[in-house]
This record gives C-alpha cells, sequence and structure tokens, in this order.
C-alpha cells in the first residue's frame, strides 16, 4: 500500500489559513477512519477531483476545513491558520492512518527533479511577487529543460561530462552550447538575487542626511536622524522593494577623520559595506562647502550615484566644484521629498538594467551557476 505523508506548506502563524498537503493512497483516509465529514455528505474519494469541499475534520470537537483533491494521490487540506488545528489534523494524520509528516521540501520535491526542486525552495525565499513570478516560471521546468537542452548523449546533466562526452570534431556544437552556457550565465547575478536582496550603501559626510534619505526611500522612520555630526555609528540595514525588486538599503556612519572609538569602529565597518555593496550612493550636501572627503569618496568610487542633498537650502557650492561631480547627479531633498522619486528610478535602473522577458531561463542558485561555469571551462580547455 502505498504509505502517506502529510506537510505543511504554509509558513508557522504566518497567515488566517493553513494549508496541509497530503500525498499517497488517500483512500485509506476514508477507510481506516473517516476523518472529514464533507457537507454534502459524500466521502472524500466521492469528492470532484480538483474542486473544494467543505466539512468538518474529526469527531468531537470538530475543525470546519476545506478540502480539495488535487490528483488521485494528493489532496490539500486548508484549515485554520493557528498552531493548535494545524497540529491536531496532523496528529489525526499519524495517529489514526500512520501518515508520515515530513517537509514540506520533502513533500513538494518528491518525484521531482533538483533543478525544479532548488527552484521551488527558492520560490519559497522569494519576498515579493515580482520575484516569485519569476521563480514559479523556473520552477515550472523552464530552468530544467534549458539544462536538459544542453544535455546531448549523457545523463549528466550541465556537468562538465557533457563538454567531455562531445566529439571533438564538433566545434559547431561546441560553440551552440557556449552561447547557450552565456547566455543563462548573463543572468546569474540577477538570479541570485531573487532570494537575496540588492545592497545598496549610503555614504557621505556626517550630517549630510544618509539616515534622513533612508527614511525617505522607506516612507517611514527606520534610522535615527540628529543633527549633530557622527549619530549613526552602526550599519543600520532596512528592506523595501522598489517596483517589484527586493533591496536592501544601509545606512553607515559618516566618513570623517575622528578619534573616538565607537565611531571609529562605525566608520571601519561603513568602510566594509561599500566594498561588498551592489551599488553606491554618495551624498553631497549642496548647503555646505565641498570638503576633500568628499573627492575621494568620488574618485574612489566613480561608478556610484552622486546624490546632491539638502536641495531645499540655499546652495554654497563653488562653480568649479561642480564641474568635478559626474554628469548625473541627482537632486534630492530629504526634508521635502524633491527629487525621490527620480532616485528610486535611477536606482532599479543601475541595479536591473535588463528584466527578463518571459519565458527566460535564469540559474538561482549558486550550484546552478557553477555547473554552469565548470561545464564552460570544460569546453574551452
Ligand atoms: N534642510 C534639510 N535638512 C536635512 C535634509 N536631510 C537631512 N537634513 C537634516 O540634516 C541633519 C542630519 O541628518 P541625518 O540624516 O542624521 O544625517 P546623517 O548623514 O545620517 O548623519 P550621521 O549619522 O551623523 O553621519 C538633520 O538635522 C536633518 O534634519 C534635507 O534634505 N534638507
Ligand atoms: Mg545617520
Amino acid at each position: 500500500m502505498n504509505r502517506l505523508t502529510a506537510a505543511v506548506l504554509t509558513p508557522t502563524g504566518r497567515g488566517a489559513v493553513a494549508t496541509i498537503r497530503v500525498a499517497g493512497d488517500l483512500a485509506q483516509l476514508d477507510l481506516v477512519a473517516p476523518l472529514f465529514l464533507a457537507a454534502n455528505g459524500r466521502s472524500l474519494m466521492a469528492q470532484v477531483p480538483r474542486r473544494i469541499a467543505f466539512g468538518q475534520w474529526g469527531r468531537g470537537a470538530t475543525e470546519d476545513i476545506v478540502v480539495s483533491r488535487l490528483a488521485d494521490d494528493t489532496l490539500e487540506i486548508h484549515c485554520h491558520g493557528g498552531d493548535a488545528a494545524v497540529r491536531r489534523i496532523l496528529d489525526d494524520l499519524q495517529q489514526q492512518t500512520g501518515c508520515t509528516v515530513v517537509s514540506w521540501q520533502q513533500q513538494c520535491s518528491s518525484g521531482v527533479g533538483q533543478f525544479d526542486a532548488e527552484c521551488l525552495d527558492a520560490l519559497s525565499r522569494a519576498t515579493t511577487e515580482r520575484t516569485a513570478e519569476i521563480l514559479l516560471e523556473q520552477s515550472t521546468g523552464l530552468l530544467r529543460r534549458a539544462f536538459e537542452r544542453m544535455v546531448f548523449s549523457t545523463p549528466a546533466a550541465g556537468s562538465a561530462r557533457v563538454a567531455a562526452a562531445m566529439p571533438a570534431q564538433d566545434a559547431t556544437s561546441r560553440q551552440e552550447l557556449l552561447v547557450q552556457i552565456d547566455d543563462l550565465l548573463s543572468w546569474a547575478d540577477f538570479g541570485l538575487h531573487l532570494t537575496q536582496p540588492w545592497n545598496v550603501v549610503l555614504t557621505g559626510r556626517p550630517n549630510v542626511g544618509k539616515s534622513s534619505l533612508i527614511n525617505r526611500l522607506l516612507g517611514y522612520e527606520r534610522a535615527i536622524v540628529f543633527d549633530q555630526p557622527g549619530t549613526t555609528r552602526d550599519a543600520v540595514t532596512a528592506d523595501t522593494a522598489l517596483e517589484g525588486w527586493p533591496i536592501r538599503l544601509v545606512d553607515t556612519a559618516g566618513l570623517r577623520d575622528t578619534t573616538e572609538e565607537l565611531e571609529v569602529a562605525g566608520i571601519a565597518l561603513a568602510r566594509q559595506r561599500l566594498t561588498t555593496a551592489d551599488l553606491r550612493i554618495v551624498l553631497i550636501d549642496v548647503s555646505e562647502a565641498p570638503s576633500t572627503e568628499e573627492e575621494r569618496l568620488l574618485a574612489e568610487w566613480p561608478d556610484s550615484i552622486v546624490v546632491a542633498h539638502k536641495v531645499d537650502l540655499p546652495e554654497r557650492w563653488p562653480d568649479q566644484w561642480s564641474e568635478q561631480l559626474p554628469h548625473r547627479v541627482v537632486r534630492v531633498s530629504s526634508a521635502t521629498g524633491e527629487g525621490i522619486h527620480e532616485l528610486q528610478r535611477v536606482l532599479v535602473e543601475r541595479l536591473i538594467p535588463r528584466v527578463p522577458p518571459l519565458g527566460t531561463a535564469i540559474p538561482v542558485n549558486a550550484r546552478q551557476i557553477a555547473l554552469l561555469l565548470a561545464t564552460r571551462t570544460a569546453l574551452l580547455g
């Protein structure tokens, strides 16, 4: 007899409704112990497949539930989202039908290949609808098929053995394979960011308004703003989404020469965050005369977005200073909100210069990218 397994598909205590998926020989649920009493009076196996049926779970104290038989061997139970209802249904299943409770990953990946399972796992970690949509497409076979197309006569999908198995004289096939690999690899960084936010670090002199700008971009007061330089000491992070892309904003200690121990540690941390960032925003206060610190920052990070900040105040920029700035300076006031939309637009344009059209296969984790790189190396070797 086909063993029954059950898994909770929804995160613990997150929603109003929890979903439990039961897989295996569902007839056992009717025969061994009818645990589900449908409002329409029919047994579970007599319910119309892929339709929802309302009813009650258990005897004595019952739980209101909705069930749907997705396939002959797959049932979904939707119950109250609280722990008690979920626990109760799982306990009944275990005790009365010998059902084994497994993780959702085990449940969803049984009978599914590694690529689909990895994409499903990535999908569960998506934080925006836009990234979830892309990952959903990958997990329903899009990425797997892209890898399968590259496998010629060998089952070692995506491995260096693909290259080794190819006849040496088949230069055209090699070339075609390289094109496919490079196409997939061109989305590698984007693919990793579908589950990890793009990191944007704000930097500039103390008091230039980094914390104020973070708060403006977020739309709420996350970072402390104060009129004394040296307010932010730690690297404060806040997650947000711009145009549906997950972005982590990092507020850092203002850079300046100081001997104050805590501030020195904050500045060291700021510098480290700057090197690992996906993008940097250098802020310059238009109401202050420029300093060497700003010149140094601009020289060190020439690819940053430069924000001319506090444009609501009278400008104190000498003409020769303006000439040193890059062409594209975004003029912003965190006090009035001026320029914020433009800054958000520029941020997205810089972080995601290319949006994949529907149907584009995208590698979503480090293992898949490593496979592609290894195959590429083997092909060229
Ligand atoms: N007029 C005006 N004042 C601003 C603007 N942005 C920030 N300020 C003020 O500038 C001061 C410093 O702002 P913060 O956001 O704390 O500056 P910071 O760069 O985070 O400073 P540190 O944490 O010390 O490095 C505060 O008094 C803010 O109210 C702006 O766009 N216009
Ligand atoms: Mg600050």
